[in-house]
């Protein structure tokens, strides 16, 4: 029955529709409310190392790599940084997906150490494996941030600044770990050196205090200027604001080494305040901060009116067939599978006007 409904439908838009595909696109004038939001500290941040005992409470957290270091039963990037921003109470959480229209995204970090080089574009990952014997192609290497995922029954809610990490965990066994999305799947990309591929962060910490190749000093803030027109990405954080938590992992890749103290060797990695930091509390720094403009749009609509001219008909057909396969966060993605499929076809014709 529905198999036919479909074919006649598709018959329709071939034979009739077509034709006049000119006034296929009807605007979509929804009112949205913009909300510009400056979060000046995180709620949770913490220090993502397996050895860390005093997580959420920590100063500062540093960020560096296990690659040739002699304890490669570690995550490639083995100490990391968690970020956790709650946002429901300045921005409406458990609205519809297709509600929020993220606009931009910055979140800023200052580094409490001195003489880290400024790397500000990814380095491949064969620069960082010896074996490969090819060369990092510019000065320094650069401090990334990402998505965040969960494991172990945890959600960014319950880890908060004392989930454990756990102790003693060993490869792919964080309980937090950064994303990027492969084929839409978001990926832990912990062990990119390791696995072979050059990870693809959501965004690079730049700074206009130093040029690339010069020694930052301390306190040099560092900006994550998020590529929220990345369809990925966009999706991913519409996801938190309806959850109203919007968490973020920060890391590098940097040669390990103690935090803060350069070796024999000249290495030092990015260490930076968190909010328990005294430089922070004595206001001689700022913990991590979080800026967002975020478009609301009006939630009175039908949800099945895909092109919002007041009612479900053929018209939404030619919107879910425009935006077939693999979508994210799509309105026409109506139970919210991430694919625009025969199913949300068949939930639109449930709705449909009579
Ligand atoms: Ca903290
Ligand atoms: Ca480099
Ligand atoms: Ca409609
Ligand atoms: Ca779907």
């Amino acid at each position: 029955m529905a198999k036919v409904l479909i074919m006649k439908l598709k018959q329709y838009i071939l034979t009739t529709l077509l034709p006049l595909s000119i006034f296929w696109v009807v605007p979509n004038f929804v009112s949205a409310d913009i909300i510009s939001q400056q979060f000046v500290a995180p709620d949770f941040d913490r220090w993502m190392y397996p050895y860390n005992f005093n997580p959420g409470s920590r100063e500062t957290g540093v960020t560096f790599s296990s690659v040739g270091s002699g304890f490669e039963q570690f995550d490639d990037r083995d100490g990391q940084l968690v970020l956790g921003f709650v946002t429901q109470d300045e921005i409406p959480a458990a609205l519809a997906l297709t509600q929020y229209t993220i606009q931009s995204i910055e979140v800023t970090l200052t580094c409490s150490n001195a003489d880290n080089v400024y790397d500000d574009s990814v380095d491949s990952w064969e620069s960082y494996d010896i074996e490969t014997g090819v060369p990092d192609d510019d000065a320094g290497r650069p401090v990334e941030l990402y998505g965040a995922a969960f494991r172990g029954g945890y959600t960014g809610w319950s880890f908060g600044e004392d989930g454990t990490f756990p102790v003693g965990a060993v490869r792919r066994e964080r309980n937090v770990y950064p994303i990027q999305f492969i084929d839409g799947i978001p990926t832990d990309v912990s062990n990119s050196v390791l696995d072979e591929f050059t990870a693809e962060p959501f965004a690079v910490g730049t700074t206009s205090t130093v040029l690339p190749g010069e020694v930052m000093p301390s306190e040099t803030v560092l900006t994550f200027s998020i590529d929220v027109s990345d369809p990925e990405i966009q999706c991913y954080f519409k996801k938190s604001l309806q959850d109203g938590l919007m968490n973020f992992v920060v890391n590098s890749l940097h040669t390990s080494q103690q935090p803060g103290f350069r070796d024999f060797r000249g290495i030092i990695n990015p260490n930076f305040h968190f909010k328990e930091s005294f430089a922070v509390q004595f206001g001689l720094a700022d913990a991590a901060q979080l800026s967002i403009v975020v478009a609301i749009a009006d939630g009175d609509g039908i949800p099945e009116d895909l092109d919002g001219d007041g009612s479900v008909g053929i018209g939404d057909v030619l919107v879910v067939l425009g935006s077939w396969g693999s979508c994210s966060c799509c309105s026409s993605d109506l139970n919210g599978d991430g694919d625009v499929n025969v199913s949300d076809l068949l939930a639109l014709i449930a709705a449909w006007d009579s």
